[in-house]
């Protein structure tokens, strides 16, 4: 008598009756002559691995990843979907200084975005900015307001210098040199 678990593919196990092969987890095929890896992320990574993921298959399995801007609710930087993890948004604006000095975060789905606060205006781009993406940042402004032979009322804020208020020429030489371009 022919012993069919015998004839079973490497990539197969027989069933407790001992008739049929079958396909392990994660492989397709007829159990005997072939049983290859399963595809699970054809079916598309918003359906197998939720929201905001990409999915990979491996030889025999495939796992999830989150897309960027999203983490993992497990804290792990792989999982598989049935674990209960899904990628949720990352909160950027909680990570002090992203979006540089007199700038304002603003947390978005996936992303999120900078704009210069009161007092300070966008260099080398247009708000709202990506500080990483489009090298823009803040800068503080400088306005002379009055000027006479020895004093200069200016207000200038940034983060190196926040003033207001009457300057000898000769004390804010240094910040003087930014006024060279208005
Ligand atoms: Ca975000």
């Amino acid at each position: 008598m022919l012993d069919v678990c015998a004839t079973c593919h490497a990539n197969a196990h027989c069933d407790d009756s001992g008739k049929v092969c079958n396909c392990k987890y994660g492989f397709v095929g007829n159990g005997i002559t072939y049983c290859q890896d399963k595809d699970e992320c054809q079916i598309g990574a918003n359906k197998i691995c939720g929201q905001h993921t990409t999915c990979q298959n491996t030889y025999g399995s495939y796992y999830c990843t989150c897309l960027a801007g999203y983490s993992p609710s497990n804290n792990m930087s792989v999982f598989i979907p049935n674990d209960g993890t899904h990628c949720q948004d990352i909160d950027e604006c909680g990570i002090a200084g992203l979006c540089g000095a007199g700038a304002q975060c603003r947390n978005l789905e996936g992303s999120f975005d900078c704009s210069c606060q009161l007092g300070h205006q966008v260099h080398n781009g247009v708000e709202p900015f990506h500080p990483v993406r489009d090298y823009a940042s803040c800068k503080g402004e400088t306005a002379v307001i009055g000027l006479t032979d020895t004093y200069v009322i200016i207000v200038h804020s940034s983060s190196e210098c926040r003033s207001w208020g009457f300057h000898t020429i000769k004390q804010e030489g240094s910040m003087l040199d930014g006024l060279s371009n208005l």
